[in-house]
């Protein structure tokens, strides 16, 4: 063991070095050497292109449901171990109860493909430290310790990788259940302490689950979360990085298995100093994106991760669909969540609201997917996508929120010439208007989609060029 500290030491000194130098030049180390732009970009392509994934929170808490000893408990869900203060043995007591009898892996990734979600990101172990996968690292797992006895992950990236969506998984570094942590008061579990001298078995334990993890699941992105905690640095996070990128050479790694995440902003200019691969900020959408750095913003679609019975305060589909655009037209990528019962459900009002998502981006998800960040400042009539055609020319997308008064979009910012504008659902041919030397697109009297509706808009060259 101290040997392998050792090694691990040396590589990271190495690594840590040649880590910085790259991520200066936005590279990031690879195992055993550094990524070059093209390697990395090559290995962020599926990711960059997906644009639309959904998220998962899965565990014993979806049991409470948000309600303790017959108290509604505040907050989100998944935190009720730490809202409701519960002793670590009053709440193993629900594993006893954890039975997803309902659970239908290929009904859950065909609701999720249908809505036009490219990836999933489920919960293997939330803060409360209950694993939701067969793991020889500890009991508290859905195999040992639940009347279910099975994997739960397995199955649903086998589900994943039959129906053509990427299986990625999200792993907690702060755990309110593993004995080298402990409370960070008398009243909550965090921020966790670590116990004097048990840090490098913990980080054993976390290496021997992401590796049974990759091994048993392969996901295509591990989502680390759970790593505010000060006694987890960012030097952890880069030898954490480098051991699972050696392991998986195209595995994509989000920023908080480092100390990059920047609170709930999730990403800063200084991202690319920081371990991980993309920025993640949280319930909140970016003002604009950031140049060159790859990102993603995580949402519920009501206001917890984890089930709650008592929370309905659910998002419009209009609401998610302008999230889906609005991050798009800043370059990032939108993953949105769901919070199953305890029986394995994903709540009606989640299968509906997905249901119409998945109508919206059937017609126009070409405006989404592999896309590229509006060109323009201001578009004060919705957003704008773009993306270069086979052919090189530019086609760009302008999302109408609302038709302008005047029944026209002008392109101020254009210097390309357009060479074509119709609707993207369905191609009917938009007149253009050149104005004292203004772009303007003549709009239908009325918009066929209240939500947002699509002009697709081909100029000639390259943007600006
Ligand atoms: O504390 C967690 C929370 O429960 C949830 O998992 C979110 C989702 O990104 N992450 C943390 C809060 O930032």
């Amino acid at each position: 063991m101290k040997a392998r500290r050792i090694v691990t030491g040396v590589l990271l000194a190495v690594f840590g070095l040649t880590f910085t130098a790259l991520s200066a030049g936005a590279e990031c180390s690879n195992g055993d050497q550094g990524e070059s732009p093209l390697d990395r970009d090559a290995r962020m392509q599926w990711w960059r292109e997906a644009r639309f994934g959904m998220f998962i929170h899965w565990g014993l808490y979806a049991i409470p449901a948000g309600r303790w000893q017959g108290k509604p408990i505040p907050n989100i869900g998944e935190w009720i171990m730490d809202q409701a203060n519960i002793p670590v043995a009053e709440y193993e007591k629900l594993a006893a109860q954890f039975n997803p009898v309902h659970y239908n892996p290929a009904e859950w990734v065909a609701i999720a493909k249908n809505a036009g979600v490219k990836y999933i990101v489920i919960t293997s172990k939330h803060h409360d430290g209950f694993c939701l996968f067969g793991t020889k690292a500890t009991k508290y797992n859905v195999v040992d310790a639940t009347p279910y006895g099975k994997d739960l992950l397995k199955p649903l990236a086998e589900e994943c990788r039959k129906q053509g969506i990427r299986f990625c998984t999200y792993y907690s570094i702060m755990d309110w259940h593993h004995p080298a942590q402990e409370r960070g008061s008398d009243k909550h579990y965090n921020p966790t302490k670590i116990k004097p001298g048990r840090k490098a078995e913990y980080v054993d334990f976390m290496k021997q689950q992401l590796k049974e993890l990759l091994d048993g699941c392969n996901p295509d992105v591990l989502w680390f979360d759970g790593e505010w905690p000060d006694w987890w640095t960012e030097a952890d996070g880069r030898d954490l990085y480098v051991y699972l990128r050696k392991l998986k050479p195209s595995l994509i790694i989000n920023n908080r298995i480092g100390k990059g995440r920047k609170g709930m902003e999730g990403l800063s200019k200084d991202d690319r100093q920081y371990s991980g691969d993309f920025g993640t900020p949280e319930q909140q959408i970016p003002a604009t994106g950031l140049p060159g750095v790859d990102w993603e913003t995580c949402m519920t679609m009501n206001d917890t991760w984890g089930f709650k019975s008592d929370d309905h305060n659910w998002k419009s589909v209009e609401t998610l669909v302008r999230n889906i655009i609005d991050t798009a037209s800043k370059g990032g990528n939108y993953l949105l969540n769901v919070g199953p019962t305890a029986e394995g459900k994903i709540p009606e009002p989640s299968v509906e609201r997905l249901r119409a998502i998945g109508k919206w981006m059937a017609a126009n998800g070409e405006s989404i997917y592999g896309t590229q960040a509006s060109p323009f400042k201001a578009t004060p009539w919705g957003r704008c996508t773009r993306k270069t055609l086979p052919d090189g020319k530019t086609r760009l997308y302008l999302h109408v929120f609302e038709r302008p008064q005047n029944g026209e979009l002008s392109l101020p910012e254009l210097p390309n010439r357009v060479v074509a504008a119709f609707l993207l659902d369905g191609g009917t041919k938009l007149e253009v208007k050149s104005q004292d030397g203004q772009q303007r697109i003549v709009l239908p009297a009325t918009m066929p989609d209240k939500t947002a509706t699509v002009v697709a808009v081909d100029v000639a060259g390259t943007l600006g060029g």
